[in-house]
């Protein structure tokens, strides 16, 4: 699904986050030292090799909501933008620190001028956070964020299933018609 609001193309896609080679820069649902993990973490590493952790040890640790931004290495992408999502149930208030992964991220890549981003489900998996409370988030968030969008022209989410999918899609239909 494709849908244009403010100017920028916002797609919904089922694939992996580790195989985007359209966009300029892809962002990894971290943990707090930046290291390889599992889920989309695990996958960005594998991709990456082992320079990205290289780079990503002189700017760890990092709190929920923040986002940092590395070249790409082996992904064929320019950048990866690492931002640590909220623990649910542990870390509070887990909706604004979610928000804050999704506007710090796309302000790391207004510093860097980028045309294209790809985002994960962050907080989703290992993290516990609902799937349907994390996607209202994410859309209040590129709501208020749109905006203030200089360079971004397409941004893209890449969801795991069928189901996260179909969620996305009916979200993104409530916002687009307003
Ligand atoms: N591409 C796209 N989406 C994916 C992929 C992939 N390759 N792999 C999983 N997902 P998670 P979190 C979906 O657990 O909850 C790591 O170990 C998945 O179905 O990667 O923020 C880190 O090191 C889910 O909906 O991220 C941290 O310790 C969503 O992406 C911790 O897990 C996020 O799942 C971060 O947990």
């Amino acid at each position: 699904m494709k849908v244009e609001l403010q100017n920028i193309e916002i797609e919904i896609v089922k694939g992996d986050i580790s195989n985007q080679p359209d966009l300029d820069a892809v962002v990894n649902a971290a943990n707090a030292e930046l290291a390889p993990g599992g889920g989309v973490a695990g996958a960005i590493h594998k991709a990456a090799g082992p320079e990205l952790y290289e780079e990503c040890k002189s700017l760890a640790p990092i709190a929920p909501g923040e986002a940092v931004i590395t070249r790409a290495y082996g992904l064929p992408n320019q950048f990866v933008i690492h931002t640590l999502g909220p623990v649910y149930g542990k870390d509070k208030p887990e909706d604004q620190l979610l928000s804050n992964c999704y506007r710090n991220s796309l302000k790391r890549s207004e510093e860097k001028k980028l045309g294209s981003i790809g985002f994960p489900g962050i907080s989703t998996g290992i993290f516990g956070y609902p799937k349907e409370d994390a996607v209202s988030v994410v859309f209040s968030t590129l709501v208020t964020e749109l905006p203030n969008l200089e360079h971004l022209k397409k941004l893209r989410f890449v969801v795991f299933s069928d189901a996260d999918r179909e969620l996305y899609e009916s979200k993104l239909k409530e916002v687009a018609v307003g």
